[in-house]
């Protein structure tokens, strides 16, 4: 397999660290969507990352199709998405706040950088929108006692909050005060010193 994206992408992030994880070998292509989008192009029209090469040729976009895919690849009680309910919608809730959360946050960063002028309506929107994330987050994870979010087993729901609590406060600085989530900050240090998420970074690059 080869996964296409740098990994200061959030979306991105997540899905390399599930293939370390899964332990299943690829090779990682850091493309710039923006500098690299000839690159990627061919394999993915929306020039878009992550995108995942399969080994017959088949190319995957999107990180949730795509871990929805590498869990097809483990056993059952491996996957990281809970295969029965009501364990699995509980789960893909949390993923889903949190990525919501980090499309936000890159939409504010395109928002901010890629427009000659910024619509400050929506810069506000995105802002709410993503303070209104981390406040459910928040109370979510302060009421859960396990190790991870849904007990003692590192799931997408772990990887999906920390990856996109690194993107939005590596892509805006000073944006928000983790001092204000004690929950998610604690949640999101104990990931990052993990090897796996260690090795599976990249500082942010703005695009250019
Ligand atoms: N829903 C997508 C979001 C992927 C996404 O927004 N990736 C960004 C990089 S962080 C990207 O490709 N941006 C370029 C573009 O949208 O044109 C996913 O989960 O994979």
């Amino acid at each position: 397999m080869i996964l296409i994206g740098q990994y200061d992408s959030p979306f991105a992030r997540r899905v390399g660290i599930t293939l370390v994880l899964y332990g299943i070998p690829f090779q990682h292509r850091p493309w710039s969507t923006f500098g690299d989008a000839d690159k990627i192009r061919p394999y993915n029209p929306l020039t878009r990352v992550p995108t995942l090469v399969l080994d017959d040729g088949e190319v995957l976009i999107d990180s949730h199709l795509i871990l929805d895919y590498l869990d097809s690849l483990v056993p059952a009680d491996q996957a990281m998405f809970p295969r029965t309910e009501p364990s699995r919608h509980r789960a893909l809730k949390v993923a889903a706040l949190a990525t919501g959360m980090a499309d936000k946050a890159v939409s504010l960063f395109y928002e901010q950088r890629l427009h000659t002028e910024m619509s400050g309506m929506w810069a506000d929107r995105c802002r709410v929108q993503i303070v209104g994330v981390l406040d459910v987050l928040e109370k979510d994870r302060a009421a859960q006692t396990g190790e991870f979010w849904f007990g003692d087993r590192i799931g997408h729901a772990d990887i999906a909050v920390a990856t996109a609590l690194r993107f939005l406060n590596d892509a805006h600085p000073g944006l928000v005060d983790m001092a204000g989530f004690p929950a998610l900050a604690w949640h999101a240090a104990k990931l990052e010193v993990l090897p796996v998420f260690k090795t599976i970074a990249q500082e942010f690059v703005a695009p250019a």
